[in-house]
């Protein structure tokens, strides 16, 4: 064709590539590598929407961009595929998980192609594969194993709507109380048996392991609070009348003088027993309320300070001073000791409590006159910072700081306090009710039968039960070869309402026999085999994603996760590109599984994501956040149709700096489609022939090389550093140059459409296809620039006389003075205006003005 038909050009460039396999990766190929990875789709219903292909465009250019310099790339793509909408439309519908998924991941493959990304679709994962999942259950009994596994009955967020179990992250606190994030439906508090992960054991290296990352600091950041490491001690305290005694967390052992009153939360075991007869009614209503409360909701700054008088007093360790107790929500038991010393004077949520219920304030740190006062000389709000010491016995006249130490010390003496480190982080509690999602490979044995079974087969150092119907049950993990063990087929994928998973309802699956020397089973009954049920959780939806990167190195295997000289030769991804939305949850689940299989030799780095990128959300025209019902959602697949795929991935990166949040603006992309008719027409005449002035001349004229190899410059810089934007100005300013150029170089339209390849690949290939090459433009490498003709040799120098402008000459960037003022003179319309007068004065601005002053 003449015209520039996208329409035509882009299918056929997309069937080259993935017949030729221009982008699979090669391993051991001796080249560099470059391994760039994005954060795999959610394949749902709905196909896929504009943030995806933000994301995409900018790894596709990387990796097209970094493969024609010459390295081994490897970009792969995949699919985050168990979870709860696949499912919901199951119950709704009746259709297995399986062929949705088939179905979904389909259309969101047609979809990427048709945007131009060319995957290494050779290695294409799935995580509801089971070739795929067969690893992520060995993963889980390495972790079994090695005693990072446990069962515990948990009182966990249950949503009677979507009939299931929520983390703590899915649960949102809304006004209404605590929501489901999904749906937005009303959840509750429950007991249930969950299987949990002991991620609180790597907290320390978690935490130590951020200072390396190349990541954005705002993301380290929210891992690191996330995480929550707290320095301070546990200091005890007795109650009065009482054995017990009461241990508290605090970060401010200093302030331990200013403590007037002692808060421990309402699970907190002591409420019974030290709750006066008089106080009974009252802190048993208080206890019941809190029951409703989500973490999140207590722990707000701002919410109103609620609590009830225990009736009991503790004794202030240091000063001996009785102090009451109270209950109140504000405190939580699922951390520290679930029990707090309370400093009104220094802490905000102590300040608001004490003045609520008229508690004694006692400054001990002395806020050398910055903390706002009453006219009694009273705080008016907490002081939180540092001071000196007062009213704080031999400790007064200390700085705060150093103070933290000596408490501890005066206190450890009689084994009252000692140093502690506090993590906010919990251990991850690792199972849902569901069916789509990856059978445990777990069986439950009696403890008799659990006594025969070979110890590769149990978590030796901490034995994992649970009580069933009365009966204490033991967990062994299932053997290597009775993976993957694959869901059974159900008659409804609904849990039932006691919070059951539907495979509880699988009987022909769940009652096996197994050997106890090798964990075989069968549904027979085998001589000396013992019966055992299997576990019925399925393992929540972030498991399979937390470790795919490493299964694109070596997709095929069946003998192991990944064979280690693959490991080696690819290593973890040089660049992690996906969104902010993941900073912690996703991204923290993913580095403890890596740290995990570093500790067991599977990898040969602790850390997997050296480098991370999140590409900025694309908001609507009006400036909000796309979605259905604002209805100001930009469909991708209805741009493409318009414009053609390379338009929008240009017009993508052009909307500002890739990690900006930005609006989307439709007008805008008319000057991309201009942009890349102007680069069909450089190579393509109107009778559909190259265009005549290629290859007319061997050089260019100066301005124009000095443009190309300024753009070949910028580009290539730009591109290294993901400035897709700023790169495409350049570009757009080359094209203009090129065009109004006479004769041009072969080489010089090569190498700009070399340049533009990365973002627009359709039609660079097809513009390389027509100026007579075979093969890929990717093949052909990356242009070099010439820095010696970055300078501009001459510049425009205006002519003066008398601060009027009489005329102007092109002279070189170096010219002297005398030279400049000489070719001023030799100028015939400024001759006219100083022929006959006085040269009074002559100046030079050098590179610009020559000023002569004549009278
Ligand atoms: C006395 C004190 C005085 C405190 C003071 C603070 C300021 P981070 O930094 O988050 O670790 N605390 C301890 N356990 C708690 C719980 N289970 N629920 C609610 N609050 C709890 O915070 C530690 C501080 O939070 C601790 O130090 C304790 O209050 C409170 F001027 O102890 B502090």
């Amino acid at each position: 064709t003449k015209e520039y038909d996208f329409s035509s050009i882009e299918p056929k460039w997309q069937a080259y590539w993935a017949e030729n396999h221009t982008y699979e990766a090669k391993d051991f190929e001796d080249k560099p590598t470059f391994y760039v990875l994005d954060m795999f789709p959610y394949p749902s219903g709905a196909g896929l929407h504009i943030g995806h292909p933000e994301g995409y465009t900018a790894s596709d250019a990387l990796k097209r961009f970094k493969k024609a310099l010459g390295f081994n790339v490897l970009h792969p793509m995949g699919w985050d595929a168990f979870g709860l909408p696949t499912e919901q439309y199951a119950i709704k519908t009746g259709t297995h998980p399986a062929i949705t998924t088939k179905q979904n991941v389909a259309n969101f493959t047609k979809q990427l192609s048709q945007l131009g990304f060319a995957y290494d679709w050779s290695r294409e994962v799935n995580t509801t594969d089971p070739g795929y999942f067969k690893w992520t259950q060995w993963i889980f009994m390495q972790l079994f194993k090695k005693g990072l596994a446990y069962v515990d009955e948990k009182p966990v967020w249950f949503c009677p709507e979507l009939g299931t179990v929520l983390a703590n992250e899915e649960v949102l606190n809304t006004p209404e109380g605590p929501r489901s994030e999904r749906g937005n439906f009303p959840v509750e508090r429950r007991p249930i048996r969950q299987w949990v992960l002991r991620i609180t054991e790597y907290a320390e290296r978690l935490i130590a392991g951020l200072k390396d990352l190349d990541w954005p600091d705002s993301t380290k950041r929210l891992q690191e609070n996330w995480i929550g490491r707290s320095e301070g001690a546990e200091i005890t305290f007795d109650v009065a009348g009482h054995d017990s005694q009461l241990t508290v967390f605090t970060t401010r052992p200093d302030t331990l003088y200013g403590a007037t009153y002692m808060v421990i939360a309402p699970e907190h075991p002591l409420v019974a027993s030290i709750t006066t007869a008089e106080n009974q009614a009252a802190v048993a209503a208080y206890v019941e309320k809190a029951k409703s409360k989500s973490d999140l909701e207590r722990a707000e700054l701002s919410k109103d300070k609620t609590g009830v008088w225990t009736g009991a007093t503790a004794i202030n360790p240091v000063n001996g001073k009785e102090i009451p107790i109270w209950v109140a929500d504000y405190v939580l038991m699922t951390y520290g000791t679930g029990a707090i010393m309370a400093v009104p004077a220094h802490d905000v949520r102590d300040f608001e409590f004490a003045k609520e219920f008229g508690l004694e304030i006692i400054q001990v740190i002395d806020d050398g006159g910055k903390a706002e006062k009453d006219a009694d000389g009273g705080l008016i709000e907490a002081y939180t910072g540092p001071g000196k010491l007062i009213n704080s016995g031999e400790q007064s006249d200390k700085d705060s700081e150093s103070a933290k130490n000596a408490v501890i010390e005066q206190l450890a003496a009689d084994n009252r306090g000692k140093a502690t480190i506090n993590f906010k982080l919990r251990d991850w509690l690792f199972s849902r009710q569901r069916y789509w999602g990856e059978p445990f490979p777990v069986l439950w044995l009696s403890q008799s039968n659990y006594d025969l079974v070979d110890d590769s087969l149990k978590s030796v150092e901490r034995p994992v039960t649970c009580e069933v119907d009365g009966e204490l049950l033991y967990a062994i993990i299932l053997p290597e070869a009775e993976l993957p063990l694959e869901l059974p087929e159900v008659e409804s994928y609904t849990p039932s309402p006691d919070g059951q998973s539907p495979l509880s309802k699988a009987e022909n699956w769940l009652h096996v026999f197994i050997d106890p020397a090798t964990g075989a089973t069968s549904t027979e009954a085998q001589d000396g085999w013992v019966p055992a049920i299997r576990e019925t959780n399925t393992m929540p939806q972030w498991a399979g994603s937390c470790w795919y990167y490493l299964r694109y190195v070596d997709p095929k295997n069946t003998e192991a996760l990944i064979d280690p000289e693959k490991e080696k030769y690819w290593g973890t991804p040089d660049l992690y590109i996906g969104g902010a939305e993941h900073a912690v949850l996703h991204l923290l689940y993913a580095r403890f599984w890596h740290h995990i299989l570093y500790d067991i030799g599977v990898v040969s780095d602790p850390e997997p994501f050296k480098k991370l990128f999140h590409q900025g959300i694309i908001l609507g025209e009006d400036g909000e956040k796309m979605s259905k019902s604002r209805g100001n959602v930009v469909n991708p697949e209805t741009i493409i149709e318009s414009y053609g795929a390379d338009a929008l991935r240009l017009y993508l990166m052009f909307l500002g700096p890739l990690e900006a949040m930005k609006p989307w603006n439709t007008k805008g992309i008319e000057g991309i489609a201009r942009f890349l008719r102007k680069t069909w027409r450089l190579v393509v005449a109107d009778d559909g022939e190259l265009q005549l002035k290629i290859g007319q001349s061997d050089a260019l004229d100066p301005e124009t090389e000095r443009v190309l190899h300024a753009t070949i410059k910028k580009v290539t810089e730009d591109y290294s550093s993901l400035g897709f934007n700023t790169a495409i100005s350049q570009m757009m300013i080359c094209i203009n140059q090129l065009a109004k150029t006479e004769a041009l170089p072969r080489e010089a339209v090569e190498d700009f459409i070399k340049l533009l390849a990365p973002l627009a690949p359709h039609i660079a290939e097809e513009l390389w296809q027509r100026l007579g090459h075979e093969g890929s433009i990717v093949e052909a490498g990356w242009p070099k620039y010439d820095e010696s003709k970055l300078v501009e040799d001459s510049v425009k120098i205006i002519f003066q006389v008398n601060g009027k402008y009489r005329g102007d000459a092109q002279l070189p960037a170096d010219v002297s003075k005398d030279d400049a003022i000489a070719a001023a003179k030799a100028n015939e319309r400024v001759q006219g205006f100083i022929d006959g007068k006085t040269i009074k004065k002559e100046i030079y601005v050098p590179g610009k003005i020559v000023n002569i002053v004549a009278v």
